[in-house]
């Protein structure tokens, strides 16, 4: 359907999935994304061109709905003539009939059966299903009964989502009956990703019980590194002499603060799996290892089993 090699997308990271990443990946058979928030219409404009000069093969943007701009964004897609679209954060159907028109497979991100049966009915050419074990802004489901529900629910193929970072993770996300797999996290420690480098060593510092989702009483739970800046974040949200727009301002621009300068006021997203991240390597290697390792794993299960 995408023109794709491998069943490995890359996710559509705020501020991380550049041009630069978003080419790598596809360059080694995944499908590369770049996000739409990275600095504003101009800046993804920039992006998307450069992304066409570092690869021919095929490449996504990935609109975060509840951006200020998404609207702008989801007409800029259609004048560049992107060909690939995931959203998130929200429902894209208004965009629907535009994108389509245009002859753009789109993807929507859902994280319930309910939104996944509403995208397949609006004309979603496929849906990413993301469990509660990735980074960023999360829903309630995790992984491991997301995937099978919404596989049984939708006739459309399915990508997984949340808490995948190696061939064992990819190998049960199509075991729970998905199409495909996208993985944020562990293209955080790729050498064409370019975020700050103390980003990568906080990823690469990580273990099994390094995040923490804050943003739960507002009703925008995000999963990040757990930092000075998140614990503060988390107490301020369970003092109830702290106003939501105190907490709104503290939180403003921290992402950015985290991707482009290491501020440590910054907010580094990041899954469950950040802990399994053990090096920086090249994407190709991580989109062969999430390949090779499914089934490397695949044929030893088989074989211990029977
Ligand atoms: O979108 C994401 N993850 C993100 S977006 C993001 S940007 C940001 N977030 C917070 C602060 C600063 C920057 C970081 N991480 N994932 C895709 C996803 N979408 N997961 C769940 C959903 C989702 C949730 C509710 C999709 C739709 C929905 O409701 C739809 C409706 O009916 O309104």
């Amino acid at each position: 359907m995408l023109g794709i090699q491998y069943p490995v997308f890359q996710g559509g990271m705020a501020w991380v999935a550049d041009a630069s990443l978003a080419a790598a990946v596809s360059n080694a058979g995944g499908l590369g994304l770049i996000s739409s928030i990275n600095g504003g219409v101009e800046a993804v404009r920039n992006e998307i061109r450069k992304c066409r000069e570092l690869t021919d093969k095929p490449f996504g943007v990935n609109i975060m709905l509840q951006a200020p701009d998404a609207a702008e964004i989801a007409h800029l897609v259609v004048e560049e003539g992107v060909k690939i679209l995931t959203t998130g954060a929200g429902s894209p159907v208004q965009y629907m009939q535009m994108w389509k028109e245009a002859g753009i497979k789109v993807i929507p991100v859902v994280a319930s059966v309910a939104l996944a049966l509403k995208m397949q009915a609006a004309g979603a050419d496929a849906i990413v299903a993301e469990g509660a074990e990735s980074g960023g802004h999360v829903g309630e489901l995790h992984t491991m009964p997301l995937i099978p529900q919404i596989a049984d629910a939708v006739d459309i193929p399915v990508i997984a989502a949340g808490g995948i970072c190696d061939g064992r993770g990819a190998a049960a996300a199509f075991m729970l009956g998905a199409d495909a797999i996208q993985v944020g996290t562990r293209f955080l420690a790729a050498e064409e990703c370019t975020v700050h480098q103390e980003y990568k060593d906080k990823i690469l510092n990580a273990t099994d019980i390094s995040t923490i989702v804050t943003g739960k009483s507002s009703g925008h739970p995000v999963r990040s590194l757990k930092t000075p800046f998140s614990r503060t974040f988390a107490k301020m949200e369970n003092d109830p002499s702290v106003s939501q727009e105190e907490i709104l301002v503290f939180g403003s621009g921290a992402l950015r603060k985290a991707v482009k300068e290491g501020d440590r006021n910054g907010s580094y997203m990041a899954g469950e799996c950040a802990g399994m991240v053990k090096r920086i390597e090249p994407a190709m290697a991580i989109v062969e290892d999430l390949i090779l390792g499914a089934e490397k794993v695949m044929n030893e299960t088989m074989a211990r089993l029977s």
